[in-house]
């Protein structure tokens, strides 16, 4: 193949390449909460696409003043909360956000959290790429079951 064919080509498949989506975010949502509660957090489903892994490493929203990525540990047989770097997702392969597990903590919230609303989170990966999520409110139990 001629070099400027080659060229051609590359220019023409590389948009597409940076379009298509390395991780998809599926089924999000967010804890409700009372009014006067300051805290809540987001969970979901993070698939990577690619063979490498990827990681969430930062995630903004409006509704609240802090957004950090979390995960539970039992600790003297407390279960506590933990603020993670990171949260990796295997190449080809998924990691589920979920109560008692890693979630996107919003700290400081600046409005309440009402089932039925919808708020927006901004996930940032290791891989440079960005998802502004639209995601509802959801009521959640947050029962803490793994304690001993
Ligand atoms: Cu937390």
């Amino acid at each position: 193949m001629k070099k400027w064919v080659m060229s051609l080509l590359l220019m023409l498949t590389a948009p597409f390449a940076l379009a298509g989506q390395v991780v998809d975010v599926m089924h999000p949502y967010a804890r409700a909460v009372p009014a006067g509660q300051e805290n809540s957090a987001i969970f979901m489903m993070l698939k990577n696409n690619s063979a490498r892994p990827v990681s969430l490493i930062k995630a903004q929203s409006s509704v609240a003043e802090t957004v950090e990525l979390h995960t539970h540990m039992v600790h003297d047989g407390v279960m506590m909360m933990r603020q993670v770097p990171e949260i990796q997702i295997p190449g080809n392969g998924s990691v589920k956000l979920q109560p008692g597990g890693f979630h996107v903590m919003l700290i400081g919230l600046k409005q309440q959290l009402k089932e039925g609303e919808k708020i927006r989170v901004k996930l940032h990966f290791s891989n440079g790429s960005m998802s502004t999520v639209e995601l509802p409110v959801k009521k959640v139990q947050m029962g803490m079951k793994h304690q001993h």
